[in-house]
């Protein structure tokens, strides 16, 4: 039996976790899930109701994102995502990307929910905490552990992809020429593609969509 990952297309958390699964060609039971009516299945493996989860077929439930990247390339790191992505420095960046980015970033993207700041207010904390950082280190080197990918920029990546979608005009004239590059790599990357399926929702007794395709 595979194991079952519950996603949802856009979710930067699901994004991450479905790039790691693909690099590794770790092959799960992809489950697309509507938020807003998440499947009784998923919320028995993990009561939290957060995309992503990957259930084992021993039963364990991994629901963090990153514990599921880690899991995917413990069993095949060709390319040396852990190796190259995972120094304290760059442990440093994923935590601010989870942590004060993403803060900025819901901030910045739902603006009028927040009006204690303005939309560009956030967009600067956002830019302050973590644009800044990657722009240094991308104008050193194509990826944040060198000239090729790793682990910390998948895990990354999806958040800058949907800060860069919240204004695309104001990004695309952006001074974060390094960032933008590394971006458009990403964006432009085959793996991406195929870590982008287009899927119903999940419903029990549906036929196994196996991801990697
Ligand atoms: N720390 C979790 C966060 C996952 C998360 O917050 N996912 C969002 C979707 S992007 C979610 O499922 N939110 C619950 C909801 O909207 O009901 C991880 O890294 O996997």
């Amino acid at each position: 039996m595979l194991p079952i990952l519950y996603s949802f297309r856009r979710c930067p958390y699901a994004i991450r976790a479905r790039l790691a699964l693909c690099q590794a060609g770790v092959a799960v039971a992809l489950r697309e899930v509507v938020l807003s009516r998440k499947p009784a299945e998923m919320l028995a493996a993990s009561p939290a109701g957060t995309v992503p989860v990957l259930q084992l077929a021993s039963g364990e439930v991994i629901a963090q994102s990153l514990d599921i990247m880690r899991w995917a390339l413990v069993q095949r790191d060709t390319d040396s995502w852990l190796a190259r992505g995972d120094t304290p420095e760059q442990r440093a960046l994923m935590a601010t990307c989870d942590g004060a980015f993403k803060h900025a970033l819901d901030r910045y993207k739902y603006a009028e929910r927040h009006p204690e700041r303005s939309a560009q207010a956030w967009r600067d904390g956002a830019v302050a905490c973590l644009i800044q950082p990657l722009e240094q280190r991308l104008t050193q080197a194509a990826q944040l552990g060198g000239d090729q990918p790793g682990l910390a920029d998948a895990t990354i990546f999806p958040f800058v992809r949907q800060f860069a979608a919240v204004d695309a005009a104001w990004w695309t004239a952006s001074p974060w020429i390094a960032t933008r590059r590394w971006h458009d790599h990403w964006s432009g990357s085959a793996l991406m593609a195929a870590c982008m399926p287009k899927l119903a929702p999940w419903q029990p007794g549906a036929p196994v969509t196996v991801f990697p395709p």
